[in-house]
């Protein structure tokens, strides 16, 4: 204690639930003073506030509790599956008493502000009580649903009967006998009270803004196989739920819910059903959290189900949520729910097709949505009030604090456009202050204990390792985070999540920023992140003590996450090397693995030909036609494969791709390849193919004079190689030219060749072997090889040149950009973060790059109506 009304202390943390409490227990651990304060006159954070009739966890009660004290496995027995909030309050109640720890927590006492002290590097947190706390650390575990949201309902404070809100609950209970009661809100907490307060009420009113999906929970004593399981080998169970996606051991599945029978689906649904556990219900198919075709099989599944228990089809109705797809809001788990609307004394009302006017000081006017909003058309009295409208989630209490941080900045500003974090776990400008399961960590997506241990342990560690040090700030570099919040979005993009109205996205709370709050990578691959930046030395934190600063920036996750993923899957088939296999070897492989991919969208017409090439030969072509009435313009394809693999159908998804965005024809002509053919033979087969192409164009149903060039990796060189060579022979005319991945003079000693040697699935030794198979290193320095080295690139047509973070030709792809620009060509240059060379041919395959495709479609566009204009 440092004057009467100040305590000094290492760490502060804010919140005695679960989370606060592990901290400090860590903190003693540690050998570190720290003190928790808390609003209420206990322990148990959401399970002290969230008391109403029937709160129970909804993740199985064996799963939900603490793994740090093995002790406690064998101290507390768990009565049922799901425990009630009042068994749950005695065990954080049990834990507080066995580890005294309410001797370091300061009840009634409310946070209301905190600032950094940039000077004496620490925090000075005010209280309501007048006390204040100085620390060097500061750990928010206010919870992810504490902030009650504010009733957005007129006249909310007009009623005169009783009102209850069911985050604020009495504690001695409510008694609903004989009442005429409303409910508003059909979130977890309106779907467990409602059965419960129906099963008193003289009559229940429940008012349905949206149906939300709830599946038994088939409560009762704890005698399934998870305990056994359990019991067997508790520390191995509990590695298993800190590896796994949401903190419960699961099997993922690899199966896609559209590639088994509608008879054997309906049966694993019935057994998912059956077994009542949220955990279960997205695991058994691959991709009910991706497709829409997919997650409709569930959504029907749990619809039958719904209209069998609901006696009325047209209540039934009403309780079948259509306007979300399942799991993308919390889904619940209840007992009786929908059985409670065969009660003859529950009313469901829809606020789809009903609106709260008001609330009265007798009850509350609803209005027909349909007709003028001054139309009252019913008038509904009430003795009580339950308002289950839920909470500001996720960033609710934590910007519920008035914080200043470094420059004075309030953490209220920095996050007026939704939060930013690095890790969910830090914030640039608030050095010292971390978040339990904050925004951008795995969080409401996971069984809350699993991540609440994770982020205490990661804290500790942190805190533990800069006082060893000698480091007195650690704060997040922008970088980093911006990184960070990007790479989570991407995530949330891939999946139906951000699809849907949610508290996940801040749409139950007006004016609140839609960004979706959680990290929806799993908790298994969010631990794997936290590992990994820590022993890369805190990547992207910058840390400072007596010795300086040290700036770690850097991006944790650079690969955007379709592409990681797909990497994973290569990493675990164990590829031999594509140079090692031959040419034969390596063609096969390549054709093999073009026919498993998403074959690309519907074209008016293809049609299969053979066009004259250079030096006697004949080509194939595949030509691409919109299915918009023609003439249009016309492209000509070179397809990638390294002059060595390929053909004309090689890059089928992407022809197709780029014949039905750009309207224009698309002709994938396949040039003599190496070793049999080497250099010149596909440099002069491009320019043959392409005054060919020009010369047909209109038998071919082309415009004539509106044909450009595109092509990928050695196609796009080909495509250049080719632009340059009709420049210099005055034909054909070329409106344009696409160049994704070029190869522009094969240097490998740049420094993508470097950065990007192995593991991107195109190689530096795959490349040099591409190389030597097409080519003499004499040849190299000549253009036609090597397009960057011409005399002059002034006077070509418009490029896009696309080139990707992660692709041993990325520096070259840009230095022919550049050198176009510099030669007053009009170049639109795209470099693709977190990127590979394979990435952008994958139609439907790689989501992240599909604003690359988009671009490619629209270079092409461009040109035809430039070469319109001329
Ligand atoms: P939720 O899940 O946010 O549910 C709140 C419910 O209240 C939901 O049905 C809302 O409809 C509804 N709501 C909110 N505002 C209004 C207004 N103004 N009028 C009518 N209806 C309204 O909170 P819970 O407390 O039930 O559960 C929170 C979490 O706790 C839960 O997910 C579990 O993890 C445990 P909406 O869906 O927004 O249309």
């Amino acid at each position: 204690m440092s004057d009467n009304n100040t305590i000094d202390v290492d760490v502060v943390i804010v919140g005695a639930g679960f989370a606060g409490m592990y901290q400090l227990v860590q903190m003693r651990r540690a050998g570190l003073s720290a003190v928790v304060l808390e609003t209420a006159d206990d322990v148990g954070g959401t399970w002290y506030w969230n008391r109403y009739p029937g709160a129970r966890c909804d993740i199985l009660t064996v799963d939900y509790s603490y793994s740090w004290d093995p002790e406690l496995e064998k101290d507390w027995i768990w009565s049922e599956r799901y425990a009630t909030q009042p068994e749950i309050l005695r065990y954080a109640q049990f834990v507080a008493d066995k580890h005294d720890l309410r001797r370091d927590i300061r009840f009634n006492t409310k946070v209301t502000s905190a600032q950094w002290n940039n000077d004496a590097k620490r925090w000075r947190i005010h209280t309501d009580s007048g006390d204040d706390v100085t620390a060097q650390f500061y750990v928010m575990a206010t919870g992810c649903l504490s902030m009650p949201k504010v009733p957005d309902i007129e006249g909310t404070d007009r009623f005169k009967g009783e009102v209850y809100f069911t985050n604020s609950w009495p504690h001695d209970g409510v008694d609903f006998s004989g009442k005429r009661v409303a409910v508003i809100g059909t979130g977890s907490s309106g779907i467990q009270s409602i059965p419960l307060i129906a099963s008193q009420a003289d009559q229940l009113t429940v008012f349905q803004r949206t149906p939300n999906f709830s599946v038994p929970a088939h409560n009762g004593p704890i005698a399934d196989e998870r305990l056994v399981a359990y019991r067997q080998d508790p520390a191995a169970y509990r590695e298993e739920a800190r590896h796994s996606g949401i903190g419960v051991p699961t099997t993922p599945a690899d199966v896609s819910a559209l590639e088994v029978s509608p008879q054997e689906r309906e049966a694993t649904y019935e057994e998912v059903w059956r077994r009542g556990e949220l955990a279960h219900l997205l695991e058994p198919y691959n991709d009910l959290r991706i497709s829409a075709e997919s997650n409709d099989t569930i959504r029907c599944f749990i619809h039958n189900k719904i209209r069998e228990i609901v006696k009325d089809p047209d209540v039934a109705d009403l309780l079948c949520p259509t306007n979300h797809y399942f799991a993308t809001k919390r889904p619940c788990l209840d007992s009786g729910y929908y059985a409670t609307y065969n009660l003859p004394q529950v009313r469901l009302v829809d606020l789809q097709k009903q609106a709260i006017e008001t609330i009265t000081e007798s009850g509350i006017n609803i209005v027909d949505s349909a007709i003028s909003a001054k139309e009252k058309t019913e008038s509904i009295d009430f003795d009580a009030i339950v308002f289950a409208t839920g909470f500001d989630a996720m960033t609710g209490a934590i910007v519920g604090v008035d914080i200043t941080g470094r420059n004075d900045e309030s953490l209220r500003d920095a996050w007026a456009h939704g939060p930013q974090t690095y890790l969910g776990l830090m914030t640039v400008g608030f050095p010292n202050l971390f978040m339990i399961t904050g925004p951008g960590s795995p969080s409401v997506l996971s069984n809350m204990m699993v991540s609440i241990e994770q982020h205490v342990d990661l804290i500790t560690d942190t805190i533990k390792h800069l006082r060893t040090s000698g480091i007195d700030t650690i704060e997040p570099t922008e970088l980093a985070q911006r990184r960070w919040v990007q790479h989570s979005n991407e995530i949330a993009d891939l999946t139906l999540l951000p699809t849907a109205n949610s508290w996940y996205m801040g749409a139950n709370v007006p004016g609140k920023p839609q960004v979706f709050l959680p990290y929806p990578g799993g908790v298994g691959e969010y631990r794997k992140i936290c590992d990994e930046m820590v022993v890369q030395g805190y990547l992207g934190f910058t840390l400072t003590g007596a010795n300086g600063t040290q700036n770690n920036d850097g991006v944790i996750r650079p690969l955007k996450p379709d592409v990681q993923e797909m990497l994973s899957i290569m990493a675990e088939m164990a590829l031999p090397p594509l140079e090692t296999m031959g040419v034969e070897g390596a063609r096969a492989f390549m054709a093999a693995s073009g026919a498993n991919m998403p074959p690309g969208p519907e074209v008016g017409e293809i049609i299969d030909g053979t066009l004259p090439g250079a030096d006697g030969t004949s080509l194939d072509y595949r030509l691409y036609r919109p299915a918009t009435a023609g003439p249009h313009p016309m492209v000509v394809y070179y397809h990638g494969g390294g002059w060595v693999v390929g053909s004309a159908t090689s890059d089928d998804p992407l022809c197709r791709y780029l014949c039905v965005e750009s309207e224009s024809i698309i002709i994938s002509v396949n040039y003599r390849h190496a070793p049999e053919a080497r250099f010149p033979a596909a440099a002069d087969d491009g320019l043959a193919a392409a005054n060919w192409i020009s010369d047909h164009a209109e038998e071919l149903g082309g415009r004539p004079g509106q044909l450009a060039v595109a092509g990928w990796s050695a196609g796009a060189n080909i495509a250049a190689v080719t632009t340059q060579q009709a420049k210099l022979a005055g034909t054909p005319t070329i409106s344009g030219q696409v160049l994704l991945n070029p190869v522009t003079d094969v240097s490998t000693v740049r420094q993508s060749y470097i950065d990007n040697a192995e593991g991107y699935v195109l190689t530096t030794p795959l490349m040099s072997w591409f190389c030597d198979q097409y080519c003499n290193p004499a040849d190299r320095l000549n253009p036609k090889v090597s397009p960057l080295l011409a005399d002059t690139l002034s006077g070509l047509p418009p490029a896009l040149v696309i080139t990707c973070e992660f692709d041993p030709l990325r520096d070259e792809g840009d230095a022919y950009a550049e050198a176009l620009a510099a030669a007053g060509v009009q170049v639109q240059h795209l470099q693709c973060p977190g990127q590979i060379h394979t990435a952008i041919p994958a139609v439907d395959a790689m989501v992240t790059s599909e604003y690359a495709r988009a671009a490619m479609a629209d270079a092409l566009r461009k040109f035809s109506s430039a070469a319109v204009g001329h």
